[in-house]
């Protein structure tokens, strides 16, 4: 039988670049996002490599996550693997200086909306059983702190902790489940979390050689397609060039 992956934003960045990973490799997609232009694209580009379904869909909206999962079409079902992607960082500046809506937008997207696609899908993974998985991508900011970072590293740290709960409900069922979190990785990422300032971006990705979104693809396919008994539970990646800083001390002048 055929895999099934379920990509949630996979209209830009690392979702849309594992849509053509697992499309090489014959899987069937199911692609979700919020621009239809861009899903529209994607169905034109893989469709001759294999099945794709795509669903305008905002994650945040569990009324309209249960509805696309219930009308999924028969043959792409029991689901292989989600990758529950879609996900944003707003507001790069201090904590005291941020907008609450950027806040909220956040934890409704990166927490509730990610728990809201893996509530629908979790008896489709459990139908599936060995060899299925869950691919939640957490963030680097969700273990290690920085100014700035402030709700997004917050959210991600819920992604890893729910990742490894998860793990705990569905021993037994064969459903795998990682938190995969990267570092500094060149995609539309910065252009959303400064509100579209080019230049930031691309001052952040300068001479950086960063991650890129195919690197972090590679590696969703590489956990989906782990030998059935094989689970990592964590994945963390920086580029080369990303480390650690040391404690920073604000002293008395
Ligand atoms: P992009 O901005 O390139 O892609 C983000 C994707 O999320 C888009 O496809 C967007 O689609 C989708 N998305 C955002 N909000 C929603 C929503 N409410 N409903 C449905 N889809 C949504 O960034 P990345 O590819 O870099 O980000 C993907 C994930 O990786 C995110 O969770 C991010 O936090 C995480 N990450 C990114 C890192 C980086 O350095 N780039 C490092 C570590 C983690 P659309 O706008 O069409 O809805
Ligand atoms: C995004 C990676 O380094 O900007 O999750 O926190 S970083």
């Amino acid at each position: 039988m055929t895999s099934t992956v379920f990509i949630t934003g996979a209209t830009s960045g690392f979702g849309r670049a594992a849509a053509h990973r697992f499309a090489k490799a014959g899987w069937k997609l199911i692609l979700c996002g919020r621009r239809q232009e861009r899903l529209d694209t994607l169905q034109q580009e893989l469709s001759s490599l294999t099945d794709v379904y795509t669903h305008v869909l905002d994650v945040r909206d569990s009324t309209a996550v249960n509805a696309v999962v219930e009308a999924l079409p028969k043959d792409f079902l029991p689901i292989t693997s989600l990758l529950n992607n879609a996900g944003l960082a707003l507001a790069p500046q201090a904590a005291q200086n941020v907008d609450l809506s950027d806040w909220h937008t956040m934890i409704d997207t990166n927490i509730t909306g990610l728990v809201n696609v893996t509530h629908a899908l979790l008896p489709s993974l459990i139908e599936t059983g060995a060899g299925a998985s869950i691919i939640n991508v957490g963030s680097i900011a969700g273990q290690w702190p920085y100014p700035g970072s402030h709700v997004y590293g917050a959210s991600k740290a819920f992604v890893q902790q729910f990742s490894y709960n998860l793990r705990c409900d569905l021993l037994g069922t064969g459903v795998r489940v990682t938190d995969l979190a990267p570092g500094l990785a060149e995609t539309e990422f910065t252009l959303v979390r400064t509100k579209g300032d080019q230049a930031a971006s691309d001052a952040l990705y300068e001479g950086a050689n960063a991650l890129s979104a195919d690197d972090i693809a590679e590696q969703m396919f590489y956990l989906a397609t782990l030998p059935p008994h094989v689970c990592i539970n964590r994945l963390e990646i920086m580029p080369t060039t990303q480390a650690w800083s040391p404690f920073t001390v604000k002293r008395q002048s």
